[in-house]
């Protein structure tokens, strides 16, 4: 524990109270978990002191203050009269506000005298947006909030408003020293969020929580309309604040579009987006004027405008703001006009490229001063009581941060890991088998019509898939599906075929063509309690969208001590062997963008009857423990029908009856085997399956006895599987269609050589190129023949 409560507003300050001789602080940038402020700029860790040590910016807030005086003689105004004529904001009201604002301004102030001592890592603060106190005074507890960085004032008044109140100051203390007492990240990152107060935690990667702010308004009110409950009250509408410059962000402007997009077409979308606009990101400034210009207009999304340092503007026109999201179910934009005080973070000396007469500017609209100015103007408050208040947060605030310095911090990699992707195999099978019990009830007749699919004789892969959803769309009556094309066409290949005749346009739906909005649109279906599985119509696009699988589905549950969890099964088709059409884009075998992502599962089936159990398996995860799968679909199997010989029908498979769905299900990370051979084993998945067990075929008349493992899962991998089918022979051979660098092979020769294994192990996998159209394709990619070939050279 450090002690700070001796600093005082005019007469010292935190740094000048703190003992002098404690910890320096660290040169250099903030610490791993800080946004990184302009590369060149020196560390500056402390507020601007005079010779005396006294804290510049304070003393000419003081000063300013002093100048609001004196109060005017006569009557002092009941707490219920208005802060000013014309104004709902009431004096005790603003009372309240103005208290949150200066606790959010003395957390900024910890934050640096934690930083200047080695205690905290992490300066971004919220001076100069305090205005945001009367936004979130404008809004309920239950309203789901998603928050800029510089939200410090709104959460302050969020958890006011709980019962019984939580200390917000506390918390965010918490957070900057990484402590692991911290309730929602644990220590894992600074960020403002808490269940009970309904924040949800957001990255440091800006405007990428609008994409899921845009899907949690938009699934609130596709679960009313599909009867179910959320965790949220039906009136509820999805607040989300972001700065002007994240406000260019293609992210935010995809964002943006699709609220406008549903609105325009009716569709109910309770969001108030919140632009704090401080006219500037780091140090590049945003064009006067450009947020106004850019965010009027957009097709039923309802542009406001208040003044951020003037809280009576601010809290009628967020009210306003409010009650047009709430009650018309539709979007607004409030345009929140602030400034920033005191640089980016506290690493950063913005003199280096803001004039003086910029901040000075700025300085002279710090809302602190603004709320003091209503306050002694009502004639609530003298200038003196300003300051006394002031004076208060400010030592109590410190006290706390001196209380908190020194709290214990995560120290080891199980209690940092621990909430990535906690997982329940035991629960969730026990789940799949009481849903087989359970489907005899469920209205399969319906959805199939006279024929059950386990009747239909043997099926494709996309017919299975497609069957597999249609039952576990029957039975799980939260699961939506959507995308580009799934609709009324039933997708490019097929796959979600007659899916919306059966469910409806509520949950099988086409959507804009945004793969960031579809993503974004399946997290906050997550959050508000549905089971999204949207499509990505080909695996290049999903690329395109990538982050909002890595930085905010995989992160979401790390970042929450798993409070919050983003159950997602995400469809793509994938992969090459399409003999030469569609190119690269629609052959696209790159993975390592996937496989490194902590916590995430990468599903490949290759069979039909293997990926009927496994999209079980990846749903009933999704539903219970609320996992993160991508489950890639290989296209060129889609409608593959043999094996070995035109005509002999190897590669489909019969649909299991309910009743064997127990027994045949297919375990997250369980690998399948083919063959008993004991020379080689072939390890592949995808359409190197396929290969691979034609090459076995062939090997077998040269007298080569192989065995086959089909890895299934790319991630987390079947270590077990894979090391006990190694095992078996002595000599492994990876046939890997994705590419040499960065491909699947990597994984699995790593996971031999980590396990001690000392047998060969060789090779194929395709060329460290993009897909060529036409029969060129296949110079780059994995073959049948090589897989012979290698195989022949690894046993001679
Ligand atoms: C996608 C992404 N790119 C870059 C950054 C680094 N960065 C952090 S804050 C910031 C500026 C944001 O400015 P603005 O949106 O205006 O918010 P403000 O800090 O001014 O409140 C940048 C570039 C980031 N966090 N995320
Ligand atoms: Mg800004």
């Amino acid at each position: 524990m450090m002690s700070a409560a001796a600093a005082g507003f005019e007469g010292g300050t935190a740094a000048q109270a703190a003992d002098s001789s404690s910890a320096a602080s660290p040169a250099g940038q903030d610490g791993p978990i800080q946004d990184a402020p302009a590369q060149d700029a020196p560390a500056q860790d402390a507020p601007a002191q005079d010779a005396s040590g006294q804290d510049l910016a304070e003393q000419r807030l003081a000063r300013a203050i002093r100048a609001l005086g004196p109060l005017q003689p006569g009557v002092r105004p009941a707490p219920y009269d208005s802060v000013r004529p014309g104004s709902v904001l009431s004096i005790a009201r603003c009372l309240e506000l103005f208290d949150a604002q200066l606790a959010s301004r003395h957390l900024d102030l910890a934050a640096r005298w934690l930083r200047a001592r080695g205690a905290g890592y992490y300066t971004i603060g919220s001076s100069g947006h305090e205005g945001n106190a009367a936004v979130a005074a404008a809004l309920r507890l239950t309203d789901p909030a998603l928050l800029h960085y510089r939200s410090g004032a709104f959460y302050l008044v969020r958890a006011g408003q709980a019962s019984p109140p939580r200390d917000g100051v506390t918390d965010v203390l918490l957070g900057l020293v990484a402590a692991a007492a911290e309730p929602i990240a644990g220590g894992r990152h600074k960020v403002f969020g808490h269940p009970e107060l309904h924040v949800i935690p957001q990255t440091s990667t800006i405007a990428s929580h609008l994409p899921r702010a845009v899907g949690l308004a938009f699934s609130l009110a596709r679960a009313a309309k599909l009867g179910l409950d959320t965790p949220w009250p039906s009136d509820a509408l999805v607040v989300c604040s972001f700065g002007d410059a994240s406000a260019n962000h293609s992210t935010a402007v995809g964002a943006l579009n699709t609220a406008s997009y549903c609105a325009y077409q009716g569709l109910p979308l309770p969001l108030l987006l919140v632009c704090e606009d401080n006219g500037i990101g780091i140090s590049v400034r945003t064009p006067a004027g450009w947020i106004e210009s850019a965010s009027t207009g957009r097709p039923r999304m309802k542009y406001f405008s208040a003044d951020g340092a003037d809280l009576a503007d601010t809290y009628d026109t967020a009210l306003a703001a409010a009650r047009w999201a709430r009650e018309r179910r539709a979007p607004a934009f409030l345009h929140l006009r602030t400034v920033r005080l005191g640089g980016h973070a506290g690493t950063d000396v913005e003199s280096a490229y803001r004039t003086p007469a910029e901040i000075a500017a700025d300085n002279a609209r710090d809302p602190l001063l603004g709320t003091a100015r209503l306050l002694v103007q009502a004639g609530a408050l003298s200038p003196a009581e300003v300051l006394d208040r002031y004076e208060e947060s400010r030592a109590r605030v410190l006290a706390l941060a001196g209380e908190v310095a020194g709290s214990p911090r995560l120290s080891t990699a199980e209690q940092v890991m621990a909430p990535i992707a906690p997982r329940r195999p035991a629960i969730v099978a026990a789940n799949l088998a009481d849903r087989a019990r359970q489907a005899r009830s469920w209205p399969r007749d319906l959805v199939f019509g006279s024929q059950l699919p386990e009747d239909a004789g043997p099926l494709t892969l996309a017919q299975a898939i497609n069957r597999t959803l249609s039952d576990e769309m029957a039975g799980r009556p939260g699961m939506i599906v959507f995308g580009e094309d799934v609709g009324r066409k039933g997708g490019v290949y097929g796959v979600t075929r007659g899916l919306q005749r059966a469910f409806g346009s509520g949950r099988v739906f086409d959507s804009p063509l945004d793969e960031q909005s579809i993503l974004g649109v399946a997290l906050g279906a997550g959050l508000a309690g549905l089971l999204p599985v949207p499509e990505i119509q080909y695996l290049a696009y999903l690329h395109n969208a990538a982050d909002q699988i890595r930085g905010e589905a995989a992160t979401l549950s790390f970042f929450s001590r798993a409070q919050y969890r983003n159950p997602l099964v995400v469809r793509v088709a994938g992969l090459s062997y399409q003999q030469g059409f569609g190119g690269h884009f629609h052959n696209d075998n790159g993975l390592a963008a996937l496989r490194d992502i902590p916590g995430l599962i990468v599903a490949c089936p290759a069979r039909p009857d293997d990926a009927a159990g496994m999209l079980r398996s990846c749903l009933a995860a999704a539903e219970l423990d609320g996992s993160v799968s991508i489950f890639l679909e290989p296209i060129a199997l889609y409608h593959e029908r043999d094996l070995f010989e035109p005509g002999d029908g190897g590669w489909l498979a019969s649909y299991e009856p309910p009743e064997r769905w127990a027994l045949t299900q297919v375990p997250v990370g369980r690998g399948r085997l083919y063959g008993s051979g004991t020379d080689l084993t072939i390890i592949s998945f995808g359409n190197g399956l396929r290969l691979s067990l034609r090459a076995a075929r062939t090997l077998a008349t040269e007298g080569v006895g192989c065995r086959v493992l089909d890895l299934r899962w790319l991630a987390p991998l079947p270590f077990d599987d894979l090391l006990r089918a190694a095992a078996a022979t002595g000599r492994v051979l990876i046939a890997d269609e994705t590419r040499r660098t960065g491909g699947v092979s990597e994984g699995v020769i790593t996971t031999l050589v980590d396990a001690g294994f000392t047998g060969r192990v060789a090779r194929v996998a395709s060329q460290d190129s993009f897909l060529p159209l036409g029969d060129a394709a296949s110079t780059v990619l994995m073959s049948e023949a090589a897989i012979e070939d290698a195989a022949r050279d690894l046993l001679s």
